[in-house]
């Protein structure tokens, strides 16, 4: 019987031990969460926070390891500045952007009277910050920028936005379940990080709480009140196009080169429109972010103003111009430079709409260029027996043109197998161009910790 029995305990205690084994890093990451949140009590105490409210962020605590793999994403297809522009000055954002300016025309009116500010800025920025409030981001800010200061990830960025969200809290601006934003903390409507709220938010509606996660004159008010601070000048638009005069020297472009309207039109630099610019002596500096054969601008203060809001120029030129055809200007006169490698926005879509005919992905060709399309590009470069880049080329375009149509076209989920399959009528890659998820963004986006304030 105890020869028996011994064996028995020894798999039992075999059983027990395995079992420590599997939940030792589970356990061994509560610890040091645990550990770390303790660690970050110091700097919010002596910033005012009490324990009370700091219990309360922190109740149940876990490192969220999607704001991880967020942080740390390196998008294998960089967007040409193009097919960004493209991207965030939709013509559905653009007829959006419409009803919003109509819908709001009372609110914008006032915020145009006390900041100064154009009221078409400011939906366009409502509009490329949360797509008019549509997709302001789901992370809890407090786990979010818990998780990055605990895995050392950003820690040095999200160190003081996390005081700086404990103040929000404890004030009662917004309760701890619907503090809500990016995985990099850009909170509600504007995408404002959590020291960007501190010092420019606005209790538009005068309820006592500065609420730009479900108050949409909290909101707007606290985007023109930024602005405002951030040197906005009434009555001035933010840049033009231009033409170039021909044979004109790439070498001239600096943009840090800043000169009067007037001596740029000497060079024989003119708006696209022709029209003589307003106030000559505004100084302006060139911007020519596709080379000397794509659009080219002439940049002036207010542009200034919006990289405050953020540093990329990408990012303002796509509000300036969102601004600009929601008051009803056309798309840029010059068209985006295609070659091999950037495709203008119609071969985009006929190569989504080709890659959807072959039976390689499904949705609504719209020619932004996400995950969907990435691995329906590389499905087809893989039955082709070419090198796998996943790249929409103008070579692979031609290739897919000249495909026969497939007997059966049913789509077969893509090689990569990350991306869900869409729903009919959904864009093609509907939901990857959330501002704060996990797509690609252009450098320095609002809600990364690049943003200057
Ligand atoms: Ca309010």
């Amino acid at each position: 019987m105890r020869i028996v029995q011994k064996p028995k305990s020894l798999i039992l205690n075999a059983g027990l031990a395995a079992l420590l084994v599997l939940a030792y890093p589970a356990m061994a990451a509560a610890a040091n969460a645990q550990a770390c949140v303790e660690g970050l009590w110091p700097a919010a105490k002596s910033a005012g926070v009490t324990r009370a409210t700091f219990d309360r962020a922190f109740q149940g605590f876990t490192p969220d390891p999607e704001v991880v793999e967020a942080a740390n994403f390196q998008p294998e297809y960089v967007k040409p500045i193009g097919e960004y522009i493209d991207r965030v000055v939709s013509d559905k954002r653009v007829e959006t952007g419409k009803l919003k300016l109509a819908e709001n025309q009372a609110l914008l009116g006032s915020l145009e009277t006390r900041y100064g500010v154009d009221r078409h800025i400011i939906v366009a920025i409502w509009g490329v910050e949360s797509n008019y409030g549509v997709q302001p981001g789901d992370k809890n800010v407090i786990r979010s920028l818990g998780t990055l200061i605990c895995t050392g990830t950003k820690a040095k960025f999200a160190k003081p936005q996390l005081v700086s969200a404990l103040k929000i809290l404890q004030r009662g601006d917004i309760g701890i379940e619907a503090m809500n934003g990016s995985w990099a903390g850009a909170m509600g409507h504007t995408q404002f990080i959590p020291t960007t709220y501190s010092a420019y938010a606005v209790d538009q509606d005068g309820d006592g709480k500065r609420d730009i996660w479900g108050n949409v004159p909290d909101a707007l008010a606290s985007t023109a009140s930024y602005l405002k601070v951030s040197n906005w000048r009434a009555g001035e638009t933010w840049g033009y196009e231009v033409t170039l005069p021909k044979g004109f020297d790439p070498k001239r472009v600096n943009e840090a080169t800043l000169k009067p309207l007037g001596d740029w039109q000497r060079l024989g630099i003119v708006r696209v429109n022709g029209e003589a610019f307003p106030r000559a002596s505004d100084k302006a500096s060139l911007f020519v972010p596709a080379g000397t054969r794509g659009p080219a601008f002439l940049l002036l203060n207010n542009f200034r103003s919006i990289l405050r809001y953020n540093v990329a120029t990408s990012y303002a030129l796509g509000v300036g111009h969102l601004a600009d055809r929601i008051r009803g200007s056309g798309p840029f006169v010059h068209s985006w430079p295609t070659d091999e490698t950037h495709l203008s926005l119609e071969q985009r879509t006929e190569f989504q709409r080709l890659l959807i005919a072959q039976g390689l992905m499904t949705g609504e060709p719209d020619g932004v260029i996400g995950p969907a399309t990435l691995e329906a590009v590389k499905t087809y470069q893989r039955s082709k027996g070419l090198g796998v880049d996943g790249f929409p080329s103008l070579t692979l375009l031609k290739a897919l043109q000249s495909e026969p149509p497939p007997a059966n076209v049913v789509a077969q989920p893509t090689a990569g197998g990350a991306q869900p399959a869409n729903a009919e009528g959904q864009p093609a890659d509907a939901g990857q161009e959330n501002t704060g998820g996990l797509a690609p963004r252009p450098e320095g986006t609002t809600s990364a910790p690049e943003k200057v304030n």
